[in-house]
Parts: C-alpha cells; sequence; structure tokens
C-alpha cells in the first residue's frame, strides 16, 4: 500500500492521468482501501502541487494539468467506488459557490460522503445563490453544502443564509461550509450550522445529521 501511496502523490505532481487510473485499478484488485489512497496518495500530491505553485516552483498551466488529473481521480472514485448497499436516508446537495471555480476540495467531500453511502448532489461549481436554493427545493435534501475558496466569495455562503431566511426556508435545511478560508467562526458569524475542516470530518457529521444523532 505504501508504494501505491508514493506512486498515486507523484502520479498528480506529474499530472499523470494514466498512472493515476491504473493505481486506483489496482488498489481496488487488490481490494485495499481506496478512499485510504485517496486522501494519503492523492490528495497529499494535490497539496504539494499547490504549494509549488504558491512557491513559484511550478507554472499555472501545470498546476492546471494536475488539477485536471485530481478531478479525473474524484470523478472516477466517485462513479466506481461508492459503496451502494450502504444506503443513508436523506440526501446532501452540494456547490461551489458563484465566481468560484475551485471544486477538488468540494469533490474530495462528494465521494468520502458517497463512500459512506450518502446521497450527495452535485451541481458543480460557480452556482448563484438561487440555483442552490431551487435545487435544494427540488430534490428535498437535508443538508445544503457549499465550499469557497476565494476570499472574494466567501459572502456568498453569507448571502445564502440570508436567502434562505428571506424566503422562510431557513429551518427547512441544516447549512454546511466549507474551503480553504472559511472556519467556525465564519459558519458561526453568518448564522451556518456546521463548519468542517476536512473532507472526512464532512461526511461523517454529514452522516451524523442524516442518521438524525446530531445537528
Ligand atoms: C488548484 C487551485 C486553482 C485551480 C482550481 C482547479 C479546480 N478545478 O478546482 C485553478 C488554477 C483553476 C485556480 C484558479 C484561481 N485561483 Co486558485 N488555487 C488553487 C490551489 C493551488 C489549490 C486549491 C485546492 O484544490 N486545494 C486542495 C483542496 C483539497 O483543498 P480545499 O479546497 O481547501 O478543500 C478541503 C477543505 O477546505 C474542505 N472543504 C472544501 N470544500 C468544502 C465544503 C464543505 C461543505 C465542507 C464542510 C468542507 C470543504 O475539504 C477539502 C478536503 O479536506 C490554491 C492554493 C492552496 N494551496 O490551497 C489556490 C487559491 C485558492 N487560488 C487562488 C486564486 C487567487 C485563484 C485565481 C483568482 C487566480 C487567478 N489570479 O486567476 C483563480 C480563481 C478563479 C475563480 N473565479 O475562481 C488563491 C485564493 C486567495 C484568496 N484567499 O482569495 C489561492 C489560495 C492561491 C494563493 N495563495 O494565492 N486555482
Amino acid at each position: 500500500m505504501e508504494e501505491l501511496i508514493r506512486r498515486a502523490r507523484q502520479s498528480i505532481i506529474d499530472a499523470d492521468e494514466e498512472e493515476a487510473m491504473n493505481l486506483i485499478r489496482e488498489a481496488r484488485a487488490r481490494q485495499l482501501d481506496v478512499m485510504e489512497l485517496l486522501r494519503l496518495g492523492f490528495a497529499a500530491g494535490n497539496n504539494e502541487v499547490g504549494s509549488l505553485f504558491e512557491a513559484g516552483q511550478i507554472s499555472l498551466p501545470e498546476l492546471i494539468f494536475s488539477s485536471e488529473v485530481m478531478r479525473s481521480v474524484l470523478y472516477y472514485i466517485e462513479e466506481n467506488i461508492s459503496d451502494k448497499s450502504l444506503k443513508v436516508k436523506g440526501k446532501v446537495l452540494i456547490a461551489t459557490v458563484s465566481g468560484d471555480v475551485h471544486e477538488i476540495g468540494k469533490g474530495m467531500v462528494v465521494s468520502t460522503m458517497k463512500s459512506l453511502g450518502i446521497d450527495v448532489i452535485d451541481i458543480g461549481r460557480e452556482v448563484p445563490v438561487e440555483e442552490i436554493i431551487e435545487k435544494a427545493e427540488e430534490h428535498g435534501v437535508t443538508i445544503i453544502a457549499t465550499s469557497a475558496l476565494l476570499t472574494s466569495t466567501l459572502k456568498e455562503q453569507r448571502n445564502l443564509e440570508n436567502a434562505l431566511r428571506e424566503k422562510g426556508l431557513r429551518s427547512k435545511y441544516i447549512t454546511m461550509v466549507g474551503g480553504a478560508p472559511c472556519s467556525a467562526r465564519w459558519a458561526k458569524r453568518i448564522g451556518a450550522d456546521l463548519y468542517t475542516e476536512d473532507a472526512v470530518e464532512a461526511a461523517q457529521k454529514a452522516l451524523e445529521i442524516l442518521n438524525g444523532k446530531a445537528r
């Protein structure tokens, strides 16, 4: 497993999609924990690419290539690994807020939730508040989760809280917020129900809520 983790990390740094997909298939064939490969391998590679970019050691196109491979990894895991036998009651709607294209962290939240058997409706990135509410109503979800990665788009999470209140829908949903500039303090300030720092904690909390054990 250690070797696979090392290669998974490297496949993101090298933006090598073929190697990444082969590694997931190999892990599955050997019945190893793919979510562990995601967390310790692919996600670690993704973080390293982020640091290299910030340190000016790789260019924007290189960052984009690596991000594309990471997205493919998340998509493959979502489509193939989710444990369909573990169905949980209730649904989660998730989106990256308007004006924000960052979706890797959201993708990690989605795949981790799906791996726990949670029904997640991912409506993508750059999604306006109105559309988030419309889709939540349409799908009858329990939790509305939003991701924001820019300090300039964080305010959309507050706009969502306000819009829900204005429409008299606030108590109908449990709202979850996340993304790097987000914090428990921010969640409290805007009146969101929950903040978690990472995807694993987000999925665990969502599961507790959907199972009626927490709010
Ligand atoms: C990859 C990346 C990109 C990629 C995005 C690719 C994609 N499809 O997602 C590209 C190249 C497109 C990009 C573009 C831009 N980016 Co950018 N990007 C990054 C980078 C390097 C990594 C982000 C990432 O994927 N992190 C890894 C994931 C796994 O972490 P995460 O998103 O935080 O998610 C975790 C948690 O936060 C949590 N979580 C996430 N979402 C949610 C949701 C819920 C509900 C919960 C509970 C938890 C949760 O779980 C996740 C896993 O544990 C960061 C720097 C960094 N090191 O973070 C900059 C960064 C976010 N980008 C930045 C900027 C400025 C931009 C641009 C404006 C650049 C530009 N000048 O053009 C544009 C934005 C365009 C736009 N309108 O959105 C800044 C933001 C600064 C700020 N504070 O506002 C950063 C911090 C870089 C920097 N230091 O300047 N970017």
